[in-house]
């Protein structure tokens, strides 16, 4: 049952990356019963930043922990292989990368993209599958065909689909905050969730009581997560985890990228005192 978070990437207000406030972060989400960082993810803003930028990320992440998986795509093929050859100098648990998107290509070349990042990495190859962002949907069919993947995260409101991956007997998780409890109750890996930047203890709640048999207790907190995950939704999900990790965590993240603007003040506002209704911290 491990605890996987998608961290945010904190950007100054220049639009640099903020190193000192990822290792803080970082810090704080270990501390709180985090097992494992995903970098440049969805929530990381993966797709937004430069493949220097996912380096920086991976540094400074990897400055505090080697429990790592460095999410490496791109549309640019040669600077995902860059990043892969970068992570074979280190120690950290995988490289990922979600498929090729925006343009429309055949299976094919989807599987090509991964076996060539297999080909390079010396580090463990993981799929991040999240089809309704992507437009793809790289299923457990391909992932057979493909051959060298030895890990999922799943961004997917159907279990079922995430579950075949698992009959593949690879490390498999789901992606979705929803299923958080679910994923963690029913023999996946765990669960990975972008609430858990603001509210790892939830997550960590979650998994104590299903340890304990205390199911009830579990699905109350599935629906705290559920409810401000849901309020997100209403104002900018990705910018509402910066405010949020603020308010519940009480540091600093820094700012999204424009055009995944911050929070107007009255925005910023009215979600915190809402959050703080619905978690009770
Ligand atoms: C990521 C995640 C979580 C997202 C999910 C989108 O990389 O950020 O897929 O929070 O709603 O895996």
């Amino acid at each position: 049952m491990e605890i996987v978070v998608p961290i945010v990437t904190p950007f100054t207000s220049d639009g640099k990356i903020d190193e000192t406030k990822v290792r803080t972060h970082v810090e704080n989400l270990l501390k709180k019963g985090v097992d494992i960082i995903f970098v440049n993810g969805t929530t990381g803003l993966g797709p937004a930043l430069s493949a220097e930028e996912k380096r920086k990320m991976f540094d400074a992440t990897i400055e505090v922990t080697d429990k790592v998986i460095f999410q490496v795509g791109s549309l640019n093929l040669s600077e995902t292989m860059e990043l892969v050859s970068y992570a074979n100098k280190k120690d950290l648990i995988a490289v990922a990368s979600y498929p090729p998107y925006y343009f429309s290509i055949p299976k094919e070349f989807i599987v090509k993209y991964f076996k060539d990042i297999c080909s390079k990495s010396s580090n463990a190859v993981y799929l991040y599958n999240y089809p309704s962002a992507t437009g793809k949907d790289v299923d457990a069919d391909m992932v057979k065909e493909i051959g060298c993947i030895s890990g999922v995260k799943d961004t997917n409101p159907d279990f079922a689909h995430t579950l075949r991956y698992k009959e593949l007997g690879i490390k498999t998780y789901n992606g979705s905050d929803s299923l958080a409890m679910t994923s963690m109750a029913s023999g996946l890996d765990g669960t990975v969730s972008g609430a858990g930047n603001y509210a790892p203890e939830i997550l960590n709640q979650i998994r104590e009581s299903l340890r304990n048999g205390d199911v009830g207790s579990a699905i109350k907190n599935q629906f705290v997560l559920i409810d401000l995950v849901n309020l997100t939704k209403r104002v900018g999900q990705f910018s509402a985890i910066y405010e949020l990790v603020e308010e519940f965590q009480g540091y600093s993240v820094g700012y999204p990228r424009d055009p995944i603007y911050p929070l107007s003040k009255d925005n910023s506002e009215k979600l915190r005192e809402e959050a703080r209704k619905i978690w009770k911290k």
